[in-house]
């Protein structure tokens, strides 16, 4: 019997998962070589630590009625660049530009989309590096570019993120808890920051004391 449409459109869809998990395969390896790369050729490990996550099903749902979309592959192609994504968390705020500028220097890689939290914080006080980069996977009838979001920031920044992440989606947005801590925390993300940049300075001094 024929297939209805929307199974066929599943079977799509898994496919695509399928591929854009390979996607972030590809990538979190060539993170892992250039951490290891660092190690010992400057004794110094750019990455904290990674982390690795698929969309699930329900936040894709809802970002495409948030974009007025139907669900299909081709309009998650063309305008969702998320369902892939890998979380870098870098030891010091010079790394996660290092981590951007050594990955994107790769000849398989190219750059979709920028956003840069870091220059820019969002009004909560959110700070990170968000890039989209589209990379090649071979597969058994040729190979496929898909786009996988890299999101950059050190562990200062992801510390806050995770907190505030908390009260933003934990919490009804509401709930007087919301406006009572959020001004608090973007004030923290402030200091966070500048707590950061002066201990970067005191790494630098070190790695360059020959004493
Ligand atoms: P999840 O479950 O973390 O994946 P676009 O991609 O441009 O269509 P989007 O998704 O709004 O639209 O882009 P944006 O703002 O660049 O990136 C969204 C993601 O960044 C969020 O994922 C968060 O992980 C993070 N983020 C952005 N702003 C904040 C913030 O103010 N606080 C915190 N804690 N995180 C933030 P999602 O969509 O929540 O889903």
């Amino acid at each position: 019997a024929p297939k209805r449409p929307e199974i066929k459109e599943m079977q799509n869809l898994a496919r695509f998962y399928q591929l854009c998990q390979s996607g972030a395969n590809e990538i979190g390896t060539k993170l892992e070589n250039l951490d290891a790369e660092f190690q010992v050729n400057y004794d110094h490990n750019p990455i904290h630590h990674m982390e690795e996550r698929m969309k699930d099903v329900q936040s894709l749902m809802q970002k495409l009625i948030r974009k007025d979309l139907e669900l299909s592959v081709d309009n998650i192609q063309k305008n969702i660049f998320d369902i892939a994504g890998i979380r870098v968390v870098t030891n010091y705020i010079d790394d996660v530009y290092l981590i951007e500028e050594m990955l994107l220097s790769q000849t398989d890689i190219t750059l979709v989309r920028r956003k840069d939290y870091i220059s820019k914080p969002k009004s909560s006080g959110y700070r990170s590096l968000h890039i989209v980069v589209s990379v090649p996977v071979f597969q058994s009838k040729g190979s496929q570019s898909v786009n996988v979001e890299i999101q950059i920031r050190t562990v200062g920044m992801d510390m806050w993120a995770s907190l505030e992440h908390k009260l933003r989606y934990k919490t009804d947005m509401t709930s007087n808890l919301v406006e009572q801590y959020g001004n608090e925390l973007s004030g923290y993300a402030d200091e966070l920051s500048n707590i950061e940049n002066k201990m970067q300075h005191i790494y630098k001094q070190l790695n360059d004391y020959k004493g």
